[in-house]
């Protein structure tokens, strides 16, 4: 075939393509009628019509990228929390009216049949989300990028409750077919795990691996299309295949069984993403996901992506490859292993280019968090690996004395190998040395980084430490999931904000139009009604017409501290009861939780358990007269977030000071016009000086007041017995009024953590958390008012998009430059 030769066209955009497209999909492709269509084939005959609009320019931005040579942004990422394609898919190649035109010609609604996708839930959440999100802003932005990462064959693990409880089941989301992947077997490669190294006769650093087990990484590609440009970036993602040879070696030796055996162990490598969400779990798959992952993303992309024979001294002005926090971080090792091993580089040479190839983000403050691994394991699964390690970290700590002679305690404070309480490698500070730029996630963060956590590494080498605030797709998290807001938008400003969400700000002088105001309560209120329908439907769960509704939804962690917003709720409850509050003066308000914890983290269900507990005995007090409502739909995940966030007034961001990186979420909220409570953390920290003191609840101490007290000694007795109300509110809890009376299991066991240790210190907010909850209440009261603010807070926070946060990771990190499409 001519390599010139033109992709075929894509079907023109009309109603009636579109309907051919679709049927033959139908027919053709699922091998059913329309009369006998299940709700499936439907779904997957409409997906796949809409690939073929897309994958026209998807291979047309691969010509190109081939053609040009230009840099591209590599994003290694364990995680992709992608959320339903369909929707997303139609919006970016301008299909969504005509798709729906096409569909209702036929007799069926497209909401109908977007229903039935199955979100592929390939992320724990924030960090996940996050890759999701930049990648969109890459392909819309008109960056050539490729994101890795893994094709977990089950996502993160399905949330029921039974008796309150989290019951966790598996999230089998291939089920049904994907219709958004497309293998390519062909560009399998093979990773290689375990055995041993020997000596290379004469070489500068060379070695011999000599591996005892392989498997085969199959590639997964999926479209990336950028927001009405043209472009389609590719994400890979990589599914583990255990080797023919091996396989067949054991299987003609007669043992099935064995052959069984090894083909589970190795296609386990990808079977299921880890539930964990900030705690690593030390677990010996997990470091084989991550090396099968990078190791499998690198030889790609020297392999397939570059040309033949191309000039790997000049890899870093062709690539950057951007670490998704400390997973992808064996990558390292593993180019310095390709490098000197496989092309027979000297050491320094390898190292002179590794150190130009990566880029780290760091997405944490919990030092817990930071991943090591033992020796031990690492020797015993990577042993060319560790040998690499523990060479660049005999260069760097030579580094390291000769800066600071005689400082032995700062040696072993950075060393890459820690020696207690085992010996083991410290992830975090091997991305540091071998990174050209390390940065946090809101400046909060950052500044913290580079005081506290990675305080040596920021004074050896302060011009590697930067900022990059966190940001999140306008056209899901808006444009997409809030249609009422957007026209609205649109309407007083023009469509450019959905991809310059800078343009917000225009907005701001209608906050004083009363007329403007009234609209947008109204469409605040279509949303509240759709997210009543939703959970009526989805859950059975009722929540009041219109009544305040306030969110708090995010991974269940003691430093969220899910328990300071149910001790809230108590107290309020605590109130009314004890005739302290008048139940008229209380603003009728649903409490929306979403949560999952990870299923070792048994505090994190206690809290579950006992939110439940709460909502029950509150939702069933007929005395309250439906004022007070708590919901938690169980499984919260981005199909849910699109419905909840738009419905929202109230966003809950309530972290300790000093405890969450950045956040999203947040982000999300306010721009779809709820208003924050929240502490001085992460990027509350920013949204507040954007959209103001006055547009904001503030409580709680600052990083600094929080650090002094705890240094100082914190003792969160002394609060419980100072405060009444927060005492009667702990007591209650404790008397066990929402467990049937039971007061042990988790009632005594959040009761006694709370009042005894406290690590996050909830009962030192709790009064300042109250109380300007009590502010929220008198402010809600104002509709007019309200909807200012509100209106405020969307005008001023088009600050985070994350088109915005790509661009400063362009122009500061990766200098890469966008390659505009052909149209
Ligand atoms: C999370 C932080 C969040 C942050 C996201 C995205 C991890 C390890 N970190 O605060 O907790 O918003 O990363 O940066 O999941």
């Amino acid at each position: 075939m001519n390599p010139n030769t033109p992709p075929v066209a894509a079907p023109e955009i009309t109603v009636e393509s579109f309907t051919r497209a679709f049927l033959r999909e139908l027919n053709f492709g699922q091998g059913v009628d329309l009369d006998r269509a299940s709700a499936n084939d439907k779904y997957l005959a409409l997906s796949r019509a809409v690939r073929h609009y897309l994958t026209t320019r998807w291979l047309e931005t691969l010509r190109n990228q081939y053609r040009d040579q230009a840099k591209v942004v590599a994003y290694l990422s364990a995680e992709f929390l992608l959320g339903p394609q369909l929707e997303n898919a139609l919006l970016a190649s301008k299909l969504d009216e005509v798709a729906r035109e096409s569909l209702a010609n036929l007799g069926l609604d497209l909401d109908e049949i977007r229903a039935v996708e199955v979100e592929p839930g390939l992320g724990n959440g924030g960090l996940g989300r996050l890759a999701a999100c930049f990648i969109d802003s890459l392909a819309t932005l008109n960056v050539p990028s490729i994101g890795y990462g893994i094709r977990y064959e089950y996502g993160i693990f399905k949330q029921t409750f039974v008796d309150g409880k989290q019951v966790e089941t598996p999230d089998n989301w291939l089920r049904l077919g994907s219709p958004w992947e497309i293998p390519h077997p062909e560009n399998a490669v093979e990773v290689a795990f375990g055995g041993r190294t020997e000596a290379v006769e004469g070489a500068d650093g060379a070695r011999r691996w000599i591996p005892d087990w392989r498997v085969t990484a199959l590639p997964y590609n999926y479209m990336v299309p950028g927001y009405h440009n043209g472009r389609v970036n590719t994400l890979r993602l990589w599914s583990a295949k255990a080797t023919h040879e091996f396989d067949l070696q054991i299987f003609n030796a007669g043992d099935y069984a064995e052959a069984v055996r090894a083909r589970t162990f190795a296609e386990n490598i990808s079977k299921v993403l880890y539930p964990e969400d900030s705690t690593p779990q030390g677990k010996e798959l997990r470091l084989q996901q991550q090396y099968f992952f990078v190791a499998a993303s690198l030889r790609d992309f020297l392999e397939n992506v570059l040309p033949d024979g191309y000039d790997l001294t000049k890899l870093p002005d062709r690539i950057t490859w951007q670490l998704n926090d400390t997973h992808p971080v064996i990558a390292v090792p593993e180019l310095m292993r390709l490098l000197i091993d496989e092309k027979g580089w000297t050491w320094d040479d390898a190292w002179a280019v590794t150190q130009k190839c990566f880029a780290y983000t760091c997405h944490t403050l919990l030092p817990e968090a930071l991943e090591v691994w033992s020796v031990d394991l690492l020797g015993r699964l990577l042993p060319r690996h560790l040998e690499i390690i523990y060479r660049i970290n005999e260069e760097f700590l030579e580094v390291v004395r000769e800066a600071y002679p005689g400082d032995e305690l700062r040696v072993r404070r950075m060393s890459i190998v820690a020696e207690q309480p085992e010996r083991a490698i410290r992830m975090a500070h091997l991305a540091t040395v071998a990174g050209f730029k390390v940065n946090g996630v809101a400046e909060l963060h950052s500044q913290l980084l580079a005081e506290k956590v990675l305080h040596d590494f920021a004074e050896l080498w302060p011009e590697k430490f930067t900022n990059v605030t966190n940001g999140v797709t306008p056209r899901r998290f808006v444009r997409m999931a809030n249609p009422g807001l957007s026209g609205l938008i649109t309407e007083a400003i023009g469509d450019g904000w959905v991809t310059d969400l800078s343009q917000l700000s225009r907005l701001e002088p209608l906050a004083e139009d009363p007329e403007f105001r009234r609209r947008f309560r109204e469409v605040k209120g279509a949303n509240k009604r759709r997210l009543a329908e939703v959970l009526a439907a989805r859950d059975g769960l009722e929540i009041a017409g219109d009544a305040m509704v306030d969110a708090m939804v995010k991974r269940l962690h003691e430093y969220k501290r899910q328990s300071l917003k149910l001790l809230h709720i108590v107290s309020m409850y605590e109130g009314v009861k004890s005739g302290r509050t008048p139940l008229a003066s209380i603003t009728p308000r649903t409490f929306v939780f979403g949560a999952k914890a990870a299923p070792g983290y048994v505090r994190a269900k206690e809290t579950i358990a006992l939110i439940n507990a709460v909502g029950r005995t509150i939702n069933e007090d007929a005395s309250l007269e439906g004022r007070l409502k708590v919901v938690f739909p169980p499984n919260y995940n981005v199909t849910l977030a699109e419905v909840l966030i738009p419905a929202a007034d109230l966003s809950e961001q309530i972290s300790l000071a000093g405890k969450e990186a950045s956040g999203t979420g947040n982000m999300k909220f306010a721009l779809n016009g709820a208003l924050t409570i929240g502490t001085d953390d992460g990027a509350n920290v920013e949204i507040r000086q954007l959209v103001g003191d006055d547009n904001f609840f503030l409580f709680g101490m600052t990083e600094p007041e929080a650090a002094d007290l705890q240094a100082k000694g914190y003792d969160p007795g002394a609060y419980y017995e100072s405060d009444p109300e927060l005492k009667a509110a702990l007591d209650l809890l404790a008397s066990g009024a929402f467990t049937g009376g039971d007061k042990g299991g988790a009632v005594a066991s959040l009761f006694a953590s709370l009042t005894e240790r406290d690590r996050f210190m909830a009962l030192a907010d709790f009064r300042s958390y109250v109380d300007a909850q009590a502010k929220v209440e008198e402010a809600y009261q104002d509709h007019e008012e309200w909807s200012r603010k509100a209106i405020l807070n969307v005008a001023r926070t088009g600050f985070f998009s994350s088109d915005r946060s790509i661009q400063d990771y362009l122009d500061r990190i990766w200098r890469a430059e966008p390659v505009t499409q052909n149209h």
